[in-house]
């Protein structure tokens, strides 16, 4: 059994998912916007954005999380990604936190699922090679630690991103 048993590739809307946590690409408002954060809000209904005012917003790389109302997720952990501004604005570290920061959050919840979309690779323009790559890392590290995290869902809307995923878990799997 490797810990790559425990990540899967999945292409389509994440707000359909039957896990307990999806993961929300949101902005530092929480108050929500356009792509993915629009589809969760849309899906979830009014009641989200009503939690979410409660919140008073969230810092760049840190990770809230709300119930998920009318979504079959239990709950939305809503994380904010770096906007990439050419990779000297610590863009890598804050991305990686994001990652780390959503883990942790639905591992306190007591999640055993979860899925991410591609966080700051839509609106925040991450190069999405550089991107899989941090949230790879970033999610094998923490599986390899005792949590109650049992899956972790890679979710990617266009085929080109879920490439880019199949390409970076490749090169991992063939040298272990
Ligand atoms: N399911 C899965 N992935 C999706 C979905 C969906 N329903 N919709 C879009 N994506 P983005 P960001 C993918 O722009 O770059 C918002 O306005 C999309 O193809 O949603 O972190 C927020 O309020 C892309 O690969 O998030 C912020 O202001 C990925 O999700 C800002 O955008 C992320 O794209 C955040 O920008």
């Amino acid at each position: 059994m490797s810990i790559y048993d425990h990540i899967e590739l999945h292409q389509g809307d994440i707000t359909r998912l039957e896990v307990d946590a999806i993961v929300n690409a949101a902005n530092s408002s929480l108050l929500g916007g356009g792509g993915v954060d629009g589809a969760i809000h849309r899906g979830a209904g009014p009641q989200l954005l009503a939690e979410c005012r409660t919140l008073g917003g969230c810092p760049t790389g840190e990770a809230k999380a709300t119930g998920g109302y009318d979504l079959p997720a239990r709950w939305v952990v809503h994380t904010v990604g770096p906007i990439w501004k050419g990779g000297h604005k610590n863009e890598a570290a804050l991305l990686a936190s994001c990652y780390r920061n959503s883990l942790t959050r639905a591992a306190e919840l007591g999640a055993t699922t979860i899925a991410f979309p591609a966080i700051s690779t839509g609106v925040y323009r991450y190069p999405k090679e550089d991107a899989a790559n941090i949230a790879l890392t970033e999610i094998v590290a923490f599986l390899e630690r005792p949590s109650s995290i049992a899956k972790v869902y890679l979710v990617c809307f266009d085929a080109e991103s879920l490439e880019v995923y199949r390409k970076e878990l490749a090169s991992r799997t063939d040298t272990t």
